[in-house]
């Protein structure tokens, strides 16, 4: 019932609406520490904020000094679960979901490390 540029007009403008829609998912990178201050060890910078769908990508590296210098990176939402000594250690996951998650010290749990804040 249409002419065939009118239907090639209306595919490219629905596509154009669909795309538009759409946040691009984004490549978020970090370098994070772990410092110790007044005996309170927490990671710096202290809260990271990406949108959901971006693929995180930490540099995580502990700034403390010999059998203190070992800590772990978990964030327990996106199953990322590592052991950080003082030596940079790259860490990638994708920040699928949104909301507000903890990321703490799985070898010692008083720890609060820090928090990843996902963008809707
Ligand atoms: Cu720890």
């Amino acid at each position: 019932m249409y002419p065939w540029g009118m239907k090639k007009l209306l595919l490219v403008s629905l596509f154009s609406v669909v795309l538009a829609g759409q946040t691009l998912a984004a490549e978020r990178a970090f370098r994070i520490y772990t410092v110790e201050i007044n005996g309170t060890k927490f990671w710096l910078p202290s809260t990271l904020v990406v949108k959901k769908g971006d693929k995180v990508k930490l540099e995580a590296q502990t700034r403390l000094e010999g059998q203190a210098s070992v800590h772990g990176l978990t964030v327990p939402d996106f199953n990322v679960r590592e052991v950080i000594d003082n030596k940079s250690k790259a860490v990638e996951f994708v920040a699928d979901k949104a909301g507000i998650f903890p990321i703490t010290c799985h070898m010692h749990p008083p720890h609060v490390g820090s928090q990843l804040v996902v963008l809707e």
